[in-house]
């Protein structure tokens, strides 16, 4: 494909100005500190244009690592900024094995080592990796440690933030998350986006809740079972899939064999195929206190990804559900792809965040997901379609399915930095 210039000049251009100079702003005024997989995704578009400053973004990210291993969902470098709620919700400070910048205590879908190997593939840097593929480790074995539900090698999430948020398919999850939570509901998206774009007050209450009880136990409780809210979503789980591979692709640069890395990834594999669902075409999720589901969100779709389908499989989730017209695909009345959820649930919402937009991230997996299972001019087909949205609506955080109507925070860097990588 050749690069339309000015197009990259303006996903170039989002990116320099949301840099901080320690890390880069997923958006400018909606998300001024640094989140775990939006920097991911930065360096992984600063592979393409910038790979030293790639470097600096992933080392800034692993500065809040916790003794542990656990790398944060979001790192508060001091700053004197508008946001709500900010550090005080966490209150890290107080937790062993803290680290001096402030974070909070949950984490985010591990793409880190799939932005490091990007980063090396684009520059080779062995002293780099030297420095932070331990702490990429120590963290992949934390997820495996403190998340696994049992020898399946599959992860729990214990909040709705350590994926995407609001989307339908953590409903009913959410609903048994006893509110009465002391901590209060200031709101800083507000004073800049629109309500309907974003998630409720009734659900953010049910957030800060989980938030109390992780906080009584240390962000680390004794059981799975007996967390407010544990889910096993395969969005996170294909996403870590992918990274034990590419941490064992990078292990074998220093000339380690990385074979726990490997291992892991196999068996999530393996987990993953388990969970297809041949009557609907797409993989089943599951909440930790109840049954196992199709939940009609793109997750379903996500063991893609990780190269999990056989070739019979990945055909019919790309014909009834991924492109299907009536479900996640392009049609007439709504030519941008692909939805968040699936038009024929009751759920979808054309413009409410995780619930039925269009999201960049999510298209990016998709493409490169359809490109492992060998679909490779479907995977041409989605990425133009991409690359066309954003040239229409620019860099937005998500774009309304029928109208391309940009919404949520506009400059919004992981647009800009996985358009970047998508051009390339
Ligand atoms: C969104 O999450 C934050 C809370 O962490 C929010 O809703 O305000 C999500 O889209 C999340 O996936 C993303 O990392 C973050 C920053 O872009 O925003």
């Amino acid at each position: 494909m050749t690069p339309s210039k000015p197009l990259v000049d303006r996903a170039v251009g989002v990116l320099r100005r949301n840099d901080t100079g320690r890390f880069t702003k997923p958006g400018p005024c909606v998300y001024p500190f640094q989140w775990n997989w939006d920097s991911a995704f930065v360096a992984i578009g600063l592979a393409r244009i910038d790979p030293e400053r790639g470097r600096a973004e992933v080392r800034s990210l692993l500065s809040g690592s916790w003794m542990d291993g656990m790398v944060p969902h979001m790192v508060f470098h001091p700053q004197d900024v508008d946001y709500a709620p900010g550090p005080e919700l966490w209150g890290s400070a107080e937790y062993a094995g803290a680290p001096d910048v402030a974070t909070s205590g949950i984490t985010q879908p591990p793409v880190l080592a799939t932005a490091v190997r990007a980063l090396h593939e684009a520059a080779p840097d062995r002293a780099f990796l030297d420095e932070v593929l331990r702490a990429i480790d120590a963290w992949h074995r934390w997820l495996h440690r403190v998340r696994s539900l049992d020898d399946s090698g599959l992860v729990a999430i214990l909040h709705p933030w350590e994926s995407a948020d609001n989307a339908p398919r953590f409903d009913a999850a959410l609903a048994r998350v006893e509110l009465g939570c002391a901590l209060s509901l200031a709101r800083s998206d507000r004073r800049h986006l629109d309500a309907a774009e974003r998630p409720t007050d009734l659900e953010y209450r049910r957030y800060l809740a989980i938030v109390e009880q992780l906080r009584r136990c240390g962000f680390r409780p004794a059981s799975l079972g007996e967390t407010p809210f544990a889910y096993v979503d395969l969005c996170f789980n294909a996403v870590l899939a992918v990274a034990e591979s590419d941490l064992a692709w990078l292990f074998g640069q220093i000339g380690e064999d990385g074979k726990r890395a490997r291992a892991a990834s196999a068996r999530l594999h393996a987990a993953l195929a388990e969970c297809w669902d041949d009557d609907a075409a797409a993989y089943r999720q599951r909440d930790l206190h109840g049954d196992e589901v199709i939940s009609d969100t793109v997750a379903d779709l996500f063991p893609l990804y990780a190269g999990v389908p056989d070739e019979r499989q990945a055909r019919r989730l790309l014909d009834e559900c991924l492109w299907s017209p009536d479900r996640f695909g392009p049609s007439p009345e709504s030519p941008w792809a692909v939805t968040t959820v699936s038009k024929a649930s009751p759920a979808f919402d054309s413009r409410r965040y995780w619930r039925g937009p269009v999201w960049i991230n999510v298209n990016w997996f998709l493409v490169r997901g359809l490109e492992r299972c060998g679909l490779v001019a479907e995977a041409d087909e989605l990425r133009r379609l991409t690359l066309r949205l954003v040239e229409t609506s620019g860099f937005a955080e998500y774009y309304h399915p029928s109208t391309g109507e940009p919404l949520g925070s506009d400059d919004f860097s992981w647009s800009a930095a996985l358009t970047l990588d998508l051009m390339s």
